[in-house]
């Protein structure tokens, strides 16, 4: 059986996965900051509940299986995966050294990885051939798949999101970790994304909004786009990058740096602070 977390564990747990993800950064060095911490809630609500896999489970015919196109928020998969059981937790401080199996962005080979990924707009395309091939093979398992917004501008995805709605993909689930900033500014002065939910809608998805740190509404909406029929869906989770320590919220320049020693302790700091607000 599965253990079943409640919404206080979970909270509880976006702490300590914070925790994990700054200090893997630093001892990195390098690596991308702002977009691992905007995803936490929405890897919880999926890792601890939405979706059925373990790592007793991983390589089982039928699982649900999850794609992290935005391959740059890897951090944030290691630490839940470690959590879970999936490779030893000791393996989180060797991120992005020579030989590691938790390279700066994913490298199959890794336990719970179901592709390497990192170059952009390719996930969703992963995610349909994986969905297609569940069809094929009568498995019944749902794919979800995890873009950047900024991501969301490579033309591929668009390609990736017609396919699906041709093919009726229902077990197909897109999350758009919708932060508003990519590498180098704001999305929509960078590429604007427009009428969002209606560009989803518009190429033949069932799209919802949610808040992106809010892991009721995330659960909800988990679960009600199981029961949609005929149509892949999409979850765009409206997030902060950055999100948890004040001085890496919303600000384009954390992007793809790590904590140094002394931003780190700060940063600690104010997980401790918000773990005895959760009491
Ligand atoms: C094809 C490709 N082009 C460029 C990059 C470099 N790159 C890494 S992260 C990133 C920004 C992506 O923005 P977004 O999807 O919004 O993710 P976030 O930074 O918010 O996590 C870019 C351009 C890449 N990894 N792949
Ligand atoms: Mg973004």
């Amino acid at each position: 059986m599965r253990k079943t977390y409640g919404i206080d564990e979970l909270k509880r747990k976006a702490v300590s996965i914070r925790r994990d993800i700054l200090t893997m950064l630093e001892k990195a060095g390098s690596g991308h900051t702002g977009g691992s911490l905007s995803i936490v809630e929405i890897l919880l609500s999926l890792y601890y509940g939405g979706m059925n896999i373990s790592p007793e489970e991983f390589g089982r015919k039928g699982r649900d299986k999850f794609v992290l196109s935005k391959g740059h928020g890897c951090p944030a998969l290691y630490a839940v995966l470690a959590d879970l059981g999936f490779f030893p937790r000791e393996e989180l401080w060797t991120l992005r050294k020579l030989g590691s199996r938790l390279q700066g962005h994913p490298q199959l080979g890794l336990p719970g990885l179901e592709i390497s990924s990192g170059s952009l707009g390719q996930g969703l395309s992963v995610a349909v051939g994986f969905a297609l091939a569940d069809r094929m093979d009568g498995v019944d398992a749902r794919v979800y798949c995890l873009m950047g917004d900024g991501e969301t501008n490579e033309g591929q995805i668009w390609e990736a999101a017609m396919t699906a709605a041709h093919y009726k993909l229902d077990k197909l689930c897109g999350i758009v970790d919708y932060n508003r900033l990519q590498i180098d500014g704001f999305c929509c002065e960078v590429m604007d994304l427009g009428e969002y939910k209606n560009k989803w809608e518009d190429f033949g998805w069932h799209a919802v909004e949610v808040d992106g740190h809010d892991l009721e509404q995330l659960k909800g909406a988990f679960d009600e786009l199981r029961t949609v029929k005929g149509r892949p869906q999409v979850v765009i989770a409206h997030t902060v990058k950055g999100k948890g320590v004040s001085f890496i919220e919303n600000r384009v320049e954390w992007h793809g740096v790590a904590p140094k020693k002394e931003e780190l302790e700060k940063a600690l700091a104010e997980l401790d602070e918000q773990e005895k607000q959760l009491g």
